[in-house]
């Protein structure tokens, strides 16, 4: 690499010679430079104050000149120093130019490349049917209302005739919250076991007539199975009017039967007990799958049991008869159907659970 050589000879000649072989030197280095770093390199071999070659030019070229040859040599080191500078200004131009390309080609997107794919999500069937029977009871002119899963043993039990110590208690397998045992009876916690509790918030909240279906997640305290789950889902409705009966009730849940699985169904009624009904009812439609002659799915019978119905129990009204429920006045029915149930025979589900698993094979099914 070049240095800096000390002079003997001060003739013109000589001078020019170490000029043009400095020179020389600079424009292939500076030819060399590719890179940030690099040009930093160069910059402070040429430029440096303390040993850098211009500094020695001065020194081993200027200072060490006899005083006859001072001024020639004077006169080409100050003609040194703007090509020196130049030379670097120039090669940082070319560096950096370089280092942005370099940077552009290893960034290169290729737009006509296809796209990160995002899976489209689907309605969860439950949902998907939730919706659906809400929506045929919103086309009769009902409203929707939700409320918490977390409950009181008032709104839960007690509001619903099922008093302290009743044996109806029991067939609800109720999870009750742990630590509640220091709070009155009526304000213990509980997940509710029904979406029933909203009907009479709804009660409590707006005067008569009533129209309102109620959808929910709901939980039971059973063992997980092909047929059981302890978090399931549940459309209640409710109406309350002056001179309803049972035969509205009978329309209303006829018509709704029909419109969830098709105009040909027929509907079957047979006395049941609740505690917040009376008279109460369990309704069947015909078989989808068989027409009714009997198959696996009805059990051989030709009917389906779905829905649980019956008019609003008077005891029920007493608990919001100061906004208007007096049960001398006003009647009304309700009921109550599972949605979980609904979405396995709607769309040929054998087990409950696959519902619930989050299993993207059995989700993707429903996009
Ligand atoms: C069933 C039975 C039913 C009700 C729910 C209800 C609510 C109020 C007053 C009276 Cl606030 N009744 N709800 C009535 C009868 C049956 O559900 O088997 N569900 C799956």
């Amino acid at each position: 690499m070049y240095s800096v050589p000390k002079l003997a000879d001060w003739s013109a000649a000589a001078l020019d010679a170490a000029v043009r072989e400095l020179l020389s030197a600079l424009e292939s280095e500076a030819a060399q430079v590719a890179s940030e770093a690099e040009w930093r390199m160069f910059r402070d071999r040429w430029l440096a104050r303390k040993n850098g070659m211009l500094t020695q030019v001065n020194d081993l070229w200027l200072k060490a000149a006899p005083a006859e040859a001072k001024r020639e040599v004077g006169r080409r080191v100050n003609e040194l120093k703007p090509l020196v500078e130049q030379a670097v200004e120039a090669a940082q131009a070319r560096a950096h130019g370089a280092g942005a390309k370099s940077r552009l080609d290893a960034e290169r997107v290729d737009v006509t490349l296809p796209g990160v794919q995002r899976p489209l999500g689907a309605e969860h069937p439950v949902i998907r049917t939730m919706n659906e029977i809400c929506g045929v009871f919103r086309a009769m002119g009902y409203s929707v209302a939700e409320g918490p899963e977390i409950e009181s043993d008032y709104y839960n039990f007690e509001a619903l005739n099922f008093p302290a110590e009743h044996p109806a208690r029991d067939t609800q397998d109720t999870i009750f919250l742990a630590g509640q045992e220091a709070k009155p009876a009526r304000e213990r916690l509980l997940l509710r076991t029904h979406t029933s509790p909203v009907q009479i918030r709804t009660m409590q909240r707006q005067k008569p007539p009533v129209r309102v279906v109620i959808p929910g997640k709901i939980h039971r305290h059973d063992a997980p199975d092909a047929s059981h789950s302890p978090m399931f889902h549940q459309v209640e409705g409710l109406a309350v009017d002056t001179g309803i009966t049972f035969s509205d009730l009978k329309g209303t849940l006829d018509h709704a039967m029909k419109a969830l699985f098709g105009s040909s169904v027929k509907t079957r009624f047979q006395p049941s007990f609740f505690p917040f009904t009376e008279p109460s009812a369990e309704v069947a439609f015909s078989c989808i799958f068989c027409g009714g002659k009997g198959c696996r799915t009805c059990k051989q019978s030709g009917w389906i049991e779905l829905l649980g119905c019956g008019m609003v129990d008077p005891n029920v009204f007493e608990f919001v008869r100061e906004n208007g429920y007096d049960p001398a006045k006003v009647s009304g029915f309700a009921f109550g159907m599972g949605v979980d149930r609904v979405a396995m025979l709607k769309y040929g589900i054998d087990d409950i659970q696959l519902l619930f698993q989050g299993d993207v094979r059995f989700l993707e099914q429903f996009g």
